[in-house]
């Protein structure tokens, strides 16, 4: 495919008509600007338009909007479901291993390869990052970005900027990204279209909300899943070493907004003592507001489990809920700033010719499993939110079911832009989906985790069809397989089970394929 063949019709046209190099110029103005919205750490469960069970209490209004005005990928997943590898995959259109940021700690994202903002910006479009970037590096092929260095904070964060500088701003992250982002947008150079990454460091843990929001979800009911006390029979073994369940790997002060003294007692945290760094971060007023809230809260909460009146199922069963409250409202400021996007497309005229995409870097659990966190293969954190609204080329309300992953936003960006695909990239463009141009798409997924250990999560391998999920955990030489449709919530595999061998041959065999097919490096050995 030539460059900008998308348009090569309108641009045919116009050579005839007006024969001239203006008239094609005015031609690639028509290539569309790309808004590519990426949080970190939002469960597809906490969208409302996932129609999953917290569909009622999600306050996604806005991130609903893109599902209404353009389609809901319903089986969108990840390659490596952790922070920075997901986000080098998303620059590279390459798994892991072939992009080599492999894990978080990888010590640094290798600058000198092809990027999709390399690309784009070289083709003349305006390219700007802003948020959390998480590559141990600073970014290339952006005319403008403004960072926060590592993780960041919710509160008070600091940027790291262009000229090597840092700032801190006041105000709460979320807020402060979306202003940046439409302050460049403002600023930038209306004739060139533009590719901008806004990408917030919220939800992720510690899961801490605007103060405006403080207290929205405390009535709010909050389904439980049906898994918040799954006991990890009948699959790997590895699944009972984690340390990611609500239960006994919450952090008192990071994530329940407590404190556990040197006698290992849960008291109210004494001023200043919540443990985690962003309650220290707050200045003596945003302190106030957030005493205000949790303050009679967690006094209320300690009278009863002082009393020793409550059980230990009741007590999960509270910090799932205080998960939640604190999660939800982290996702509102999220939707906010969607909306003040949408609505800065709205009034400057942009949004016919602006292809808006929502995802994040991976899903998470929100008590599924017991857990928070993410990195399995399992459902819940394999899947990555994937909106997309282009009006008048996506239809409306569409909720495509093919199998998509994070190795395909780079070709996707590319083809929007009318670039060739570099043969190097392994996804595909998702456009002809869109465009109902399509001939044939994947059957089946690959998957690779390769962490070494935090929240005790083993390294593990996988692949995944619309109804068949097969992953191999190298370390303990174990193999699972998932019936997706009769068992959706993974919790029996079948590997062993004599009427699925059929089906476990073709598995296996699709495994080994797409290893092969993508270059997969060798698998670590065995722990004896
Ligand atoms: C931090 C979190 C972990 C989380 C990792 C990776 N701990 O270390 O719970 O898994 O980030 O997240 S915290 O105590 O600092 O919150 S990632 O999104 O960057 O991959
Ligand atoms: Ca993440």
């Amino acid at each position: 495919m030539s460059r900008y063949s998308l348009w090569i019709p309108v641009t045919l046209l116009m050579w005839l008509s007006a024969g001239s190099l203006q008239a094609q110029e005015s031609a690639e103005k028509k290539r569309p600007n790309i808004l590519f919205i990426f949080t970190d750490d939002h469960a597809v469960n906490a969208i409302s338009a996932s129609r999953s069970r917290l569909a009622g209490v999600a306050p996604t209004p806005n991130i609903d909007r893109l599902a209404h005005e353009g389609a809901y990928f319903v089986n969108s997943f990840c390659a490596n479901s952790i922070c920075g590898p997901s986000r080098a995959t998303v620059l590279t259109g390459k798994h892991s291993h072939l992009n080599g940021f492999m894990r978080n700690t990888a010590k640094g994202f290798d600058q000198s390869q092809w990027t999709v903002a390399k690309a784009l910006q070289a083709s003349g479009y305006n390219t700007a990052v802003i948020g959390k970037w998480h590559l141990n590096s600073t970014p290339v092929g952006f005319d403008h970005w403004e960072i926060l260095p590592g993780q960041g904070n919710y509160y008070n964060p600091v940027f790291l900027q262009q000229d090597g500088s840092q700032r801190q701003f006041n105000g709460y992250c979320t807020d402060l990204v979306t202003d940046k982002a439409i302050a460049w947008l403002q600023s930038r150079n209306g004739n060139e279209p533009f590719f901008l990454m806004c990408q917030h460091k919220a939800p992720h843990r510690t899961f801490s909300p605007a103060l405006r929001h403080l207290g929205s979800f405390h009535e709010a009911e909050i389904p439980e899943p049906d898994t918040l006390f799954d006991d990890y029979l009948n699959r790997s073994s590895t699944l009972a070493g984690n340390e990611m369940e609500i239960d006994r790997h919450f952090d008192w002060a990071y994530d329940v907004k407590l404190r556990k003294d040197e006698r290992g007692d849960v008291v109210l945290p004494a001023p200043d003592r919540y443990g985690t760094p962003e309650y220290s971060r707050m200045t003596p007023e945003q302190k106030r507001e957030w005493d205000a809230y949790f303050g009679p809260h967690n006094r209320e909460f300690l009278a009863r489990f002082a009393s020793g009146a409550m059980t230990h199922e009741e007590l999960v069963r509270w910090k799932y809920r205080r998960y939640m409250q604190n999660y939800l409202s982290t996702v509102k400021a999220v939707d906010e700033s969607v909306g003040r996007l949408l609505q800065y497309l709205d009034d400057n005229d942009l949004t016919d010719n602006t292809v808006v995409i929502y995802s994040s870097d991976q899903g998470f659990y929100l008590g599924e499993h017991g857990w928070y966190d993410k990195r399995w293969m399992f459902e819940e954190s394999f899947r990555m939110p994937f909106l997309i609204r282009w009006p008048g080329v996506v239809k409306a309300g569409r909720r495509p079911e093919e199998l998509i992953q994070n190795i395909d936003y780079a070709p996707t960006f590319l083809q929007l832009a009318g670039l060739d695909v570099p043969s190097e990239v392994q996804g595909r463009s998702i456009l002809p989906i869109l465009q109902d141009r399509l001939v044939e798409w994947r059957d089946s997924l690959y998957y690779a985790y390769y962490e070494l250990g935090e929240h005790a999560v083993p390294q593990h391998f996988g692949v995944r069809t619309a109804d068949h999920k097969l992953i191999h955990f190298p370390v303990s030489g174990e193999w699972n397989l998932f019936d997706l449709q009769r068992d959706p919530q993974e919790l029996r595999s079948v590997h062993d089970d004599p009427d699925y061998q059929k089906v476990l041959a073709s598995m296996t065999a699709e495994y080994h394929r797409l290893r092969s097919h993508y270059a997969a490096p060798p698998l670590p050995p065995k722990n004896n």
